[in-house]
């Protein structure tokens, strides 16, 4: 793990619209006191959103991204960030500790989407692009692969065990930033570690 002055992580909770994102993020923060960012507020409140050129999807913002990465640059140097948006190559891999990728079947994605008001070619193209795991994708190429982790959000129950699975995350995070060292010591202690992080099995 790169050292960091960051006393708290930032988590990137990313996929397709509808998958479960802001409702994963929303009880994160609760549980853990960590920041709520919510890219589409952030992108509202600075203005930095164009309108679509295609017709049939006005309401889609096309985001400048350099701009965005201004408008939160000192919130991620401070850290305690769950960052809640549907891209994450956009953001530099040493202000990120982790990658959370939220995924669902489509057939409930399709309910959910169609319940949100969206039209039959935006609901195929978020549907096109949760079958074929764009944002799973995505985020292997961009980060680390021990850095992004699957975490499928179907049911209540799943949102409750994901939060927690994070949970203990940043728990195990937060002692291991606190610890001093080297050698073979923190080798051994790196390997006990991994055997008991619960992202370990499925990152
Ligand atoms: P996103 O932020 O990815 O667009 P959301 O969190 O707004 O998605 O969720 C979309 C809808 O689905 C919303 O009505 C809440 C519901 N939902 C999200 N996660 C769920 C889950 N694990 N089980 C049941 N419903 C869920």
């Amino acid at each position: 793990m790169p050292e960091t002055l960051r006393t708290s992580p930032n988590i990137i909770i990313t996929g397709t619209p509808g998958v479960g994102k802001t409702t994963t993020c929303h009880e994160l923060a609760q549980r853990t006191g960590l920041h709520h960012l919510e890219i589409n507020e952030v992108v509202k409140k600075h203005n930095i959103g164009e309108s679509s050129t295609d017709p049939s999807d006005p309401h889609t913002k096309i985001v400048d991204e350099d701009r965005l990465l201004d408008c939160i640059e000192n919130d991620l140097e401070e850290g305690g960030q769950i960052i809640d948006w549907h891209a994450c190559d956009l953001f530099p891999p040493s202000m990120i500790d982790l990658v959370c990728v939220v995924r669902c079947e489509n057939g409930k994605l399709y309910d959910r989407l169609k319940a949100r008001g969206y039209g039959e070619k935006k609901m195929e193209e978020n549907m096109d692009c949760e079958i074929m795991e764009v944002l799973l994708q995505e985020a292997r190429d961009a980060y680390d692969e021990e850095m992004v982790v699957e975490l499928k959000s179907e049911s209540t129950e799943d949102v409750d065990s994901n939060v927690e699975r994070i949970e203990q995350w940043i728990k195990s995070w937060k002692k291991d930033q606190g610890k001093e060292g080297g050698g073979e010591v923190k080798a051994q202690e790196q390997e006990r570690r991994d055997e008991d992080d619960p992202m370990f099995l499925h990152g």
